[in-house]
């Protein structure tokens, strides 16, 4: 069997997250080719250590060029800030490595589009992008079934990413929050997801939106030690170069409607990923803080039998269930993670691009960008007379 080895570059939170897929997945399923966890790369030769030892990776490195010029390196994971995923990514698919790139894919439409050439011109490679929430087993459930036709045509949509890790004032500026690192505040980080789930499960395009984005704390404590979304304060402040909340209108390609919200701000919220597609034969809403369900409204049930019932995805039928527990036994957050590798693994095998490829990620880009275009032009505002501040 095939021999595939891994260097991450970048161990944050996402490194962590990621991490656990590379090592659980060999594990738990079948894979056609053997996976090593060969050297995971980060800026502070000690923290990358740190990191190698703590996950089991073979060896860590500080030069992400050196190591992906490599022979025995066949697979990238890119789990850096968003500012340096179109290099490292690009330079990846140049050298003939698969590469695994966490969402957004980019900070710029420009820079997507640049991903996507490289990983068109790149023959055979695969390259995938990290919406791991594609791959929570009632996701791919709720996806199943619209393209089995149990909602009907589709003629609304909902979907909210909601977190309130920025309610406290004293939250200090890490990365997420700077425009030059992260590209943009809420709408990048999760309402990425909120609009990949959509176009995942619906299979249809976001055409056009329309929408606000706004920044409700503008100065934060500068950061401390640490990073990403558990740092601490250190003297002094500076400007939050991001949005905090985006709210925006969508068009699906058929015609249907969307309410789309990405925000840090919904107190008590604190990583909820909503769903639900409402058709004409009847509706489904998943929600990621209870992730192992669904809910389905069968239009054409009798009428005295009819309201949303709910669908354990736990069950061997499912979605990767089977390779985990016993049916009936819950899975969580870093299930994904695996999935992803799998799914990777199994298309870098057979010569196919597992969904989640770098074009849908372009297509994302593009809608988080219309999105910011949208939210600059005062016109999207009708004032009501005697209510204006
Ligand atoms: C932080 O907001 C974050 O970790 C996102 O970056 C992830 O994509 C999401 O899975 C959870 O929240």
């Amino acid at each position: 069997m095939t021999t595939l080895r891994v260097a991450m570059i970048g161990h944050g939170f996402m490194g962590s997250a990621h991490s656990v897929g590379w090592r659980q997945a060999p594990r738990m399923f079948s894979l056609p080719a053997d996976v090593e966890m060969a050297v995971v790369v980060g800026r502070k030769p000690e923290a990358a250590a740190a990191a190698a030892e703590q996950w089991g990776w073979q060896e860590s490195a500080s030069d992400w060029r050196e190591v992906i010029a490599r022979d025995d390196i066949d697979i990238v994971d890119v789990v850096t800030p968003g500012d340096s995923h179109a290099e490292i990514a690009i330079a990846a698919l140049k050298a003939g490595k698969h590469v695994l790139c966490e969402k957004p894919l980019a900070n710029s439409v420009a820079e997507a589009e640049a991903m996507a050439q490289a990983a068109a011109a790149a023959t055979g490679v695969r390259a995938m992008v990290g919406f791991t929430y594609r791959r929570v087993p009632a996701v791919t459930f709720l996806r199943d079934l619209i393209a089995e036709g149990v909602v009907g045509e589709i003629q609304q949509v909902r979907a909210a990413y909601r977190q309130d890790w920025l309610v406290d004032p004293e939250m200090p500026l890490a990365w997420r929050l700077q425009k030059e690192h992260a590209g943009s505040g809420a709408l990048g980080d999760i309402g990425a997801h909120a609009i990949d789930t959509t176009q995942f499960v619906t299979g249809l395009a976001v055409s056009a939106v329309s929408g606000t984005i706004e920044t409700i704390v503008k100065q934060r404590p500068l950061l401390g030690e640490g990073s990403g979304l558990s740092g601490t304060a250190a003297d002094g402040y500076g400007e939050v170069t991001v949005d905090d909340v985006a709210i925006f209108t969508g068009r699906l390609a058929n015609g249907a409607l969307v309410s789309f919200e990405a925000t840090r701000f919904a107190t008590g919220r604190k990583n909820q990923l909503t769903i639900e597609v409402s058709g004409t034969k009847g509706a489904l809403a998943f929600d990621l803080e209870d992730l192992n369900s669904l809910q389905f409204y069968d239009r054409t049930a009798p009428a005295d039998r009819q309201g949303f019932t709910k669908i354990l995805v736990t069950e061997g039928v499912h979605p990767y269930v089977s390779a985990w527990w016993p049916a009936g036994h819950m899975l969580g957050y870093e299930h994904g993670f695996s999935h992803q590798v799998k799914d990777l693994i199994e298309g870098i095998v057979d010569g196919t691009d597992p969904h989640g490829t770098f074009a849908e990620g372009l297509a994302v880009q593009r809608v988080l960008e219309a999105v910011e275009v949208s939210s600059g032009r005062e016109s999207a505002w009708v004032s009501i007379p005697g209510a204006t501040p």
